[in-house]
Parts: structure tokens; C-alpha cells; sequence
């Protein structure tokens, strides 16, 4: 009996601690594997939200890739924001940005990139329907709780400086459960 279990563990451990077993090996030509930078901003985090947001994405069937608190420097945030440098509210963004950690994610799947914005709903939450993370949990547009890359281009260049390379590569158990 106790044999029995023994190798029954070992046969999980074999299957289960295994790197190369656990990479997704079709996931650069897989359309499936298509990731989008996703960010609890710093009110977000002192709201309490982060598991709120972590949870709507994983429900939805969508895989994390990689997640960090981190508390990015001014220099970093004008990097990320660069494209809104001329805009009058720029220095008070990377200000708020900068007031406290963020938890930075990365999510893959199926037209991610889209989903990712939906789900968070309008960049003024006064235009976000209720359902969407900004329509239930936020009001003003310089509190909007939460970052989503607005582009396939813009997510590859935003999870670059972010994450670099280290962002995981993995087959989650539900993926047949999750896509026909
Ligand atoms: P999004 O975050 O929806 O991609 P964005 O990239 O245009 O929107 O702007 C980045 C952030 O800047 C946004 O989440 C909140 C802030 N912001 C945008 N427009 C603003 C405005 N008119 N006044 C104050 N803050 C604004
Ligand atoms: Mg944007």
C-alpha cells in the first residue's frame, strides 16, 4: 500500500516538476499565446484590489505569465507613459504612478491584448460600464486602479520593459478546458 503511493507520488513528481513536460512548446506560432501588460496601479493596491483583478482574468480563462510588486522609478514611468509626454496631466500621472508599488502582470491568451482592455473597461471610468474592473471599482479618470496595453505592438514593447525576458513559459492543466 505504501509502495503503491510512493510510486504514484513519484509519478506525479516526474510529471509535475518537469520543465521542459510544463513549456508550451507550439506557443510562439500559437495564436493562443498572444500577451497583453496588464498593471494594478497604486490605488489599485492600496484599495485592496489586486486579487479583484487577478481573479477576473483567471476566470476567464487566461494565463499569467508573469506578476510582480514593484515600485517603478519616475524615469521608468516616463518611459512607459513616453507617448503622453505633451499632455497637460503627463507630470501629475507619472507623480501617481510613482506614489506607492504597482503589481505589474503579464496574461497570454486569445486575443488578450483586446479582452485586456474590455475587461478593464473606458480610460474614464465615468464612460466605463458597470462589469467592467474600472465601471465597478473606480470614478475619477486619474484613479483608474489598473493599466491594460492598448495594442499587440505596444504590450510586446511594455512587457520588454517590465519584464525583459523573464516571463514564464508554461502549459496551464485547463487550456483544453478553456479553447475547442
Ligand atoms: P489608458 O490607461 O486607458 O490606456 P491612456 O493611455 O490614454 O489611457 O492614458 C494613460 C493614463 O493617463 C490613464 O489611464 C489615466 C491618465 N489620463 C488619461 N487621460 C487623462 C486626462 N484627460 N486627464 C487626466 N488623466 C488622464
Ligand atoms: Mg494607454
Amino acid at each position: 500500500m505504501v509502495a503503491t503511493l510512493l510510486s504514484v507520488l513519484s509519478a506525479f513528481n516526474r510529471n509535475t516538476n518537469n520543465r521542459e513536460d510544463m513549456a508550451d512548446s507550439s506557443s510562439s506560432a500559437d495564436p493562443k499565446a498572444e500577451r497583453t501588460f496588464i498593471a494594478v496601479k497604486p490605488d489599485g493596491v492600496q484599495r485592496g484590489l489586486v486579487g479583484e483583478i487577478v481573479k477576473r482574468f483567471e476566470q476567464r480563462g487566461y494565463k499569467m505569465v508573469a506578476g510582480r510588486m514593484m515600485w517603478a522609478s519616475k524615469e521608468m514611468l516616463q518611459k512607459h507613459y513616453a507617448d503622453l509626454s505633451s499632455k497637460p496631466f503627463f507630470n501629475g500621472l507619472v507623480e501617481y504612478m510613482n506614489s506607492g508599488p504597482i503589481f505589474a502582470m503579464v496574461w497570454e491568451g486569445k486575443n488578450v491584448v483586446k479582452m485586456g482592455r474590455m475587461m478593464l473597461g473606458e480610460t474614464n471610468p465615468t464612460n466605463s460600464l458597470p462589469g467592467t474592473i474600472r465601471g465597478d471599482y473606480c470614478i475619477d479618470v486619474g484613479r483608474n486602479i489598473c493599466h491594460g496595453s492598448d495594442a499587440v505592438d505596444s504590450a510586446n514593447a511594455e512587457i520588454a520593459l517590465w519584464f525583459g525576458s523573464d516571463v514564464q513559459e508554461y502549459t496551464l492543466a485547463s487550456k483544453p478546458w478553456v479553447y475547442e
